[in-house]
């Protein structure tokens, strides 16, 4: 799949029903993610980024008024900590919940600025409910810090989450930056997010396979049929596009064409 079939891919599928469409961007821990996805915003007005809800991952308390209420004190838990401390107690429960709140994220309404675009808006997500299927929690499992029955009732209700709601969040294409295991290690020690300090490099590489299997190789099981049709537009990402110009130029450059 390329940039063509991916521009071919968006013109056929115009979905009549929905406002926007959406894309993904997948790719390793610390790869870009987040500095590509304000970058497509600030290239134009009608790109709307909606990022990974991280904070909430990190700062977990009761949410309704309710819970509030019948305890003022509530402890705060970090969950992305408690999931890299101990990932064998903690990733199923990590990933239960970093995919229902992404899916929360990604069910809001558009902006009113997006809707009201005259040319054709785009709403960019940082990753998907998919890759936190196909390639963390997949990885978990075997990696074997999610045990088999665990991996059953993942897959059970994401698959129900999947059919109940995914046509509210259906993408129509998925933009890969992908990066050497390397580049992303120096990425991440870079940036220094006090959770990810015990992230070792054989981490990435496994990550790195598990993005490779499903977006390259296409030998990763996947189990909802308009995900396995997906075009995926692939970027080099080992370039260092935060500081260079012409590396920027040329992300946009590639990803503009396909919405002609
Ligand atoms: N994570 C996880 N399982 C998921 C989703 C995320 O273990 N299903 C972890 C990996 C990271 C953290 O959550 O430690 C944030 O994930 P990302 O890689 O998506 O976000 P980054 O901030 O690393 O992205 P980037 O630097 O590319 O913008």
């Amino acid at each position: 799949p390329n940039v063509s079939s991916l521009r071919k891919h968006s013109i056929s599928s115009k979905d009549a029903a929905s406002p926007v469409r959406r894309v993904s961007i997948e790719g390793n821990i610390a790869v870009g993610k987040s500095t590509f996805a304000k970058l497509l915003q600030s290239a134009s007005p009608d790109w709307e980024v909606m990022t990974e809800p991280v904070s909430e991952w990190q700062n977990i308390e009761g949410k309704t008024s309710k819970e509030r209420d019948s305890s003022p004190h509530a402890t705060v838990s970090n969950l992305l900590q408690m999931m890299y401390q101990d990932p064998q107690r903690w990733s199923y429960t990590f990933q239960t919940y970093s995919c229902m709140t992404r899916l929360r994220t990604q069910l809001q309404p558009p902006p009113a600025r997006l809707l009201n675009s005259k040319a054709l808006p785009v709403q960019v997500y940082e990753r998907s409910i998919y890759s936190d299927r196909y390639i963390f929690a997949l990885n978990m499992f075997e990696l074997g810090c999610i045990n088999a029955t665990e991996w059953m009732v993942y897959q059970d209700w994401h698959s129900l989450l999947v059919e109940q709601f995914g046509h509210q969040v259906e993408l129509e294409g998925i933009i890969y930056l992908r990066a050497s295991p390397q580049k992303c290690m120096e990425r991440l020690k870079l940036r220094g997010r006090p959770e990810e300090k015990g992230v070792q490099l054989d981490y990435l590489e496994g990550l790195h396979e598990q993005h490779e299997k499903w977006l390259v190789e296409k030998s990763t099981e996947i189990h909802f049929k308009k995900l396995k049709n997906i075009p995926v537009l692939q970027l080099d990402a080992n370039m260092e596009f935060k500081s260079d110009p012409e590396a920027r130029e040329e992300f946009i450059t590639k990803v503009t064409f396909i919405r002609i």
